[in-house]
């Protein structure tokens, strides 16, 4: 077995790697890029359930996300119950008015003007599940974490690419602060809410801000 620094053994099993060949790469790389470009943050959710199942998928494909030292640090919390979706987005409404009419700068308030948010919140409770992304920290069942925030947030990728492939829209939720979510989730005070993610079918009439993403030339550098 390989050595490591402190000499004790680490357990190794062979890799399953993913073969594909060149041409195939490619094709690949278009084929997922054609999906996940149709991804947009959404606001108008339709009630419709989600079938059964596609939120365990996501959550289990989020989870495969590399973690520092393994920690998995994660805790993903699927509230569907119309009582506690109804104490989430009051919670979450008093906070975002504080945010819109008092602590956002003017220059913050600017840059949201073209997503054309504000304080209320209605798909907190209109969305059939809003899944609350906790990262956890260091507590009495759970071990310190490393680079907790590019963990989770590298999860939470995945669970949307899961959630979008799947034919569901998402809106990637960030009440600010999100203490509250304790109290509403039932997590433990090592457990750290990062994100709010309303998850279902958009509404027959959804419409998104017309907003372009940065051609290839203006994010790739190559040396
Ligand atoms: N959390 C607030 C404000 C907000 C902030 C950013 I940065 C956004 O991209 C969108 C909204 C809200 O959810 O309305």
């Amino acid at each position: 077995m390989p050595a490591v620094p402190s000499g004790r053994p680490y357990p190794t099993v062979p890799l399953r790697p993913m073969v594909v060949t060149a041409d195939e790469a490619v094709a690949r790389g278009r084929a997922f890029h054609e999906v996940m470009e149709r991804r947009r943050t959404v606001r108008d959710f339709s009630p419709e359930p989600v079938p059964d199942g596609v939120v365990e998928w996501a959550v289990r494909t989020a989870a495969t996300a590399p973690s520092g030292a393994n920690v998995q640090p994660w805790r993903f919390v699927a509230v569907t119950d119309p009582e506690r979706k109804r104490r989430l987005r009051e919670a979450a409404e008093t906070e975002e008015r504080e945010f819109y009419g008092r602590r956002a700068s003017a220059e913050w308030l600017r840059a949201l003007e073209p997503l054309g948010t504000d304080w209320h919140k209605p798909f907190l409770e209109r969305a059939p599940v809003v899944i609350v992304v906790f990262e956890v920290h260091k507590g009495p069942d759970s071990p310190r974490p490393y680079y907790t925030k590019e963990s989770v947030g590298i999860a939470v990728g995945l669970l949307l690419a899961s959630l979008h492939q799947a034919g569901l829209a998402t809106l990637t939720h960030t009440p600010s602060p999100m203490r509250f979510l304790n109290d509403i989730c039932e997590r433990p005070p090592e457990e750290r809410a990062s994100y709010v993610i309303p998850v279902g079918y958009p509404a027959p009439d959804a419409r998104v801000p017309d907003i372009r993403r940065k051609e290839l030339t203006e994010i790739l550098v190559r040396l």
